[in-house]
């Protein structure tokens, strides 16, 4: 009767850690979407890094003014490359996935081709 037990017992162990490990790697399950963003100053860094992190499943944004690199993590349950191009270009910046003839409103307060405000 106690062999018995401590076998289930055993069982049941196993069963949760099995459990714990499949839970750890949804967890983990993130995407990684990398892309060149019209960013001219510190000022539009901060701008695409607060606004991307609103959108759902964001996890963590990178924006690399000089080369205009955005490096993106995400859930990929929760969001894809489409969306996040989108939110960027909602928040008011130009994606190297943006087709030439889309008017994007700048949130720089620059037109196209001009001068970024922020850029000293
Ligand atoms: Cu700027």
């Amino acid at each position: 009767m106690v062999k018995y037990f401590s076998m289930s017992l055993m069982a049941l162990l196993f069963i949760v850690s099995g459990m714990k490990t499949v839970t750890a790697q949804n967890a983990a399950k993130t995407s990684t979407l990398k892309m060149k963003v019209e960013v001219h100053c510190s000022d539009c860094k901060e701008k695409v890094t607060e606004g991307l992190k609103k959108v759902d499943g964001v996890k963590s944004v990178n924006v690399d003014v000089p080369t205009k690199m955005v490096e993106i993590t995400y859930d990929p349950a929760k969001t894809n490359k489409d969306a996040l191009v989108k939110a960027v270009e909602n928040i008011g910046y130009r994606t190297e996935f943006t087709p030439k003839d889309k008017k994007i409103k700048s949130s720089c307060g620059m037109e196209e081709g001009g001068k970024c405000p922020g850029k000293k």
